[in-house]
């Protein structure tokens, strides 16, 4: 042991000794509980940042403590190396996407393993290797046969002078990102898989399977799978020509979860897509060119959501399905056609976006429903009030007029019901997954199309398909489109020439079973074998709240259909979730202090779309959480990410980064990076091992003498100082909450500093070093590894990797004497020391014959006595 401390040397040595025995190698083990605990996997972007850091400590502690608990633990890691970056890089760089990633790879691992983290990488994937994306292939395949997945047309960006399709994150103000062009819609061929027929199941489960995970992200899951029970109707009509000839009759179909306010529509409005607006375009240029603007502006929902609410009327009625009054038909940029009907009704009395909408058109408000205890209805300005859902009473709405909300919509909706007009239903927002991508850096789609035959599975035995790696996308379209020997092949069913699909499945596909590949990586047989049946479910997720939707329901999807397809036992991939906080740097939380908001942690930002970012603020809006998600994108990558963590570990070595990102702050919440908190880090552990060095051969002796198990029948107040602050530490490591785990581990280091200088001083730094040593190790895994050796625990003891967790000795927690506060009428005069078990007899005799007494009462006679057990005793004289 070198009297100094010398990070990098004692991370060297000890990194190498774990990686020459393979300690983090584990197999299944029936004889033992398991512990699953599984940290979201990187994009490999080039270097791990302080979130990356952050995540993966967390998951190290995690598992480092469940291992000296006695479980079998899996901790693993891979890579999820296909996407849009390498292919953006390669266009940059001229360099195959496949090399980039090869190389970001190695780099980043290279960083992980001098972080010292115990994963077992053997068990590593790389989601861009065909031994995994065969698989993929090869479910995908399943599920067309099943019916879960199918080929559907969908509608893309179209960059048309690049000539190639564009994700929505390539949009940037209706234009290609690299071309500048203006996005075209254009529908084309895609694969679907049907998530929408587990939309129930996935629903109910948020509520009865997953109370391990955090109620904000439950309620984002809820939210976006969007159960909505209401009335779907339609507005009959009849459409002339110019000379009011009847041309046809029609229906207009919306949905309402809000029919009690029908009579309250004052006109309808159609998405830009909707045939009304089709057909409307036809007639009139203004509306074509409307149509047009809202088609190049942004069409996600998110964008649709927030942008100002606009519209043009069509020229065209229809008519009040009750009442038969015509109805204005308007296109409205904030209609959704991909959801319910892609039409609505107008009700800008009780409907926010319809209050807009009609004061910016003059259209005309009529309001239908009292809401009980507020003023009477003023249409110069909304209040959240006007669209109270479930107290009120209807008004203006004839025959409806008293009744109370629910009373009202059943009854109108019988009423559009017994005309023919309506009926209920049930709506929901999740949509199918088109996982079709025309771009190069994926999974290939095992498909091959014939002229004959149509769309053609790939024959099982000749999977995976293999993507060629030899190619520098350009940034023009898909390069294999270009590439002859990928695409020219026999139709598996009549061999004659024939064209294999070249689009690729999103990213999306990839990250939603790696974990169940991690437990048995390397198998050439099946997609998850028997071991899946030992490790899953994962006990311990961990992962950005960027992934709280679409990566966790795709994934808890995946389950199921492989549940449904026998290939698993499980309903649900993950018990518990934590999303942790985000780590910001020193200068992003000086300019936001005070501001009040919660910022988010973009980890892997190729795979965030914004859609996430819309239901995160919807729903954190709903709960009261103030939420920032514009230009978040630029923030975290411009803001965040300060700290360097290489430069880091090596200045002040990994044992001091992650006790610092440990402690700064619960992993929950938002770290705030500081500089001073980095130092004290590296303080506190240059003490514990001087305080080793120091007292090494005292604690040698102590441990020589052999007492049984470092069990010790001395020094009782110490040891009970010592076993309090464990059993708090023992208390925060079983709920993760591992900031209070190492302030108590501070503490511990000051008791064993202050230790008197008696006679019993080495044994009790032998218990102390004991105790700290196992309870730091899981933040600080290399100096206390080190240590531990070096102190001789480990010839008693075990190697720290497996040495049993300290647990509180119950009967160093006992009192033997209590202090109670001595009064004299009601004043303070003293201390009394009592026996714990002493009876209320025996405190009152010994308060009595106290020195204090006899001063302070003077002689008088005592009234009474008053005793608080444990606490006081008062003699009132
Ligand atoms: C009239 C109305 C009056 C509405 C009122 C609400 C309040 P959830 O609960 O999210 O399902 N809607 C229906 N289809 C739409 C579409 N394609 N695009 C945009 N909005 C659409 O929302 C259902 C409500 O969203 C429906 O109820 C409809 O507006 C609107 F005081 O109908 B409501």
């Amino acid at each position: 042991m070198t009297p100094d401390f010398n990070p990098t040397e004692i991370e060297r040595s000890a990194q190498k000794a774990w990686a020459q025995a393979d300690v983090y190698r584990v197999t299944e083990d029936p004889s033992r509980p398991k512990f699953y605990a599984c940290s979201m996997l990187p994009y490999p972007s080039g270097k791990l940042h302080m979130g990356h850091v952050r995540n993966y400590t967390i998951n190290d502690m995690l598992t480092r403590h469940k291992r000296m608990k006695g479980f079998n633990v899996l901790m693993p890691m891979g890579w999820d190396a296909f996407g849009l970056p390498a292919e953006n890089a390669a266009i940059k760089h001229k360099i195959p996407p496949a090399q980039w990633t090869q190389e970001n790879i190695a780099y980043m691992k290279g960083q992980m393993q001098a972080l010292g983290l115990a994963i077992d990488w053997s068990r590593e994937i790389a989601t861009c290797k065909p031994e995994y994306y065969r698989w993929n292939q090869w479910l995908f395949l399943k599920m067309l046969e099943a019916g879960i997945a199918e080929r559907r047309t969908q509608v893309v960006n179209w960059d048309p002078v690049d000539h190639t399709v564009l994700a929505n994150e390539q949009v940037i103000d209706g234009k290609g990102w690299r071309s500048g062009a203006p996005v075209e819609k254009r529908e084309i061929p895609g694969y679907y898989l049907l998530i929408s027929r587990y939309a129930q199941e996935l629903l109910d489960h948020v509520q009865t399977e997953l109370p391990g995970w955090p109620e904000r992200v439950r309620v984002m899951q809820e939210h976006w799978i969007g159960k909505s029970e209401g009335v779907r109707f339609a507005f009959p009509h009849e459409i002339v020509d110019a000379q009011g000839r009847l041309v046809s009759e029609g229906r207009l179909h919306v949905f309402t979860t809000r029919a009690d306010t029908l009579m309250g529509v004052t006109y309808c409005a159609v998405a830009p897509e909707h045939p009304l607006a089709q057909l409307a375009a036809q007639d009139s240029q203004e509306v074509a060119d409307f149509i047009q603007e809202c088609n190049t502006g942004g069409t996600t929902e998110a964008q649709r959501a927030t942008q100002v609410k606009k519209g043009i009327f069509t020229g065209r009625y229809v008519r009040h399905p009750l009442t038969a009054e015509p109805v204005p038909v308007w296109v409205g940029n904030y209609v959704l056609f991909s959801y319910g009907d892609g039409a609505v009704m107008g009700v800008p009395a009780h409907d926010e976006r319809d209050f807009a909408f009609a004061k910016r058109y003059g259209l005309p408000i009529k309001a239908v429903v009292e809401a009980p205890g507020h003023a009477p209805f003023d249409a110069s300005v909304w209040h959240d009030f006007y669209s109270e859902k479930t107290h009120g009473t209807l008004i203006e709405s004839g025959r409806y007029n008293r009744l109370n909300l629910p009373q009202a919509r059943e009854a109108i909706a019988s009423d559009l019901q017994a005309v023919g007009l309506g009926e209920i239903k049930t709506t929901w927002r999740l949509r199918d997954w088109g996982i079709s991508r025309q771009r190069y850096w994926g999974t290939p789609i095992p498909i091959i199309h014939c002229d004959e035959h149509g769309a053609v599975p790939v024959p099982e035995s000749d999977l995976p398909v293999i993507l060629p790696e030899d190619v520098v996308p350009d940034g023009s379209g898909n390069p294999l489109t270009q590439h002859a020997d990928f695409v020219h092949v026999p139709c598996p069913l009549c061999g004659r020439a024939a064209r294999r699909e070249t689009d690729t499945m999103d990213t999306f596909v990839d990250s939603s079973w790696y974990f169940m590949r991690y437990c048995d990586p390397h198998n050439t047989q099946t997609m998850v074998g028997q071991a899946a049946a030992y490790w899953l479910p994962m006990d311990q997720y961990i992962g950005g709240i960027e992934h709280a939707i679409l990566h966790l329901l795709y994934a808890r999807f995946w389950t199921k259909v492989m549940r449904d397809l026998d290939l698993l036992k499980i309903h649900e991939p993950f018990v518990h979730l934590l999303t942790q906080g985000m780590v910001l740097n020193e200068a992003f939380v000086r300019t936001n202090e005070g501001a009040g908001k919660d910022y988010f942690w973009a980890h892997d930002l190729d795979i965030v779309r914004d859609e996430h970012m819309a239901v995160l603020s919807a729903t954190t809006k709903k709960e009261g959480l103030p939420v920032q998600y514009e230009g978040w994108t630029t923030m975290s990558k411009s803001k965040n990410n300060g700290v360097d963590p290489q430069t880091l570990i090596q200045q002040l070595g990994a044992d001091t980064a992650r006790l610092f990102v440990m402690f700064a702050s619960p992993p929950e919440q938002t770290l705030e990076w500081n500089d001073a908190g980095v130092d004290g880090a590296h303080r506190f552990l240059r003490r514990v091992w001087a305080f080793a060095v120091a007292n090494q051969s005292e604690i040698a002796g102590v441990l020589a003498l052999g007492e049984g198990h470092l069990s010790f029948k001395t020094s009782k107040n110490i040891q009970r100082d010592f076993y309090t602050v464990l059993r708090q530490i023992n208390f925060d490591y079983e709920r993760m909450q591992f900031n209070t785990v190492i302030s108590g581990c501070m503490k511990l280091m000051n008791l064993v500093e202050k230790l008197p200088q008696d006679s019993h001083r080495s044994s009790m730094a032998c218990l102390g070093m004991s105790l700290l040593l196992r309870v730091l190790y899981p933040a600080c895994p290399h100096m206390t590894w080190v240590l531990w050796a070096e102190l001789g625990y480990a010839q008693r003891l075990g190697d720290l990797l497996d040495a049993p967790w300290p647990e509180v000795d119950e009967s160093a927690l006992v009192q033997d004497e209590l202090s109670y506060m001595l009064q004299v009428n009601g004043k303070l005069r003293g201390e009394l020391r009592v026996s714990a078990t002493a009876e209320r007899t025996a405190v009152e005799a010994l308060a009595l014959a106290s020195p204090e007494f006899a001063k302070f009462s003077q002689g008088a006679s005592v009234k009474k006595i008053i005793v608080v057990p444990g606490r006081l005793v008062n003699i009132v004289c």
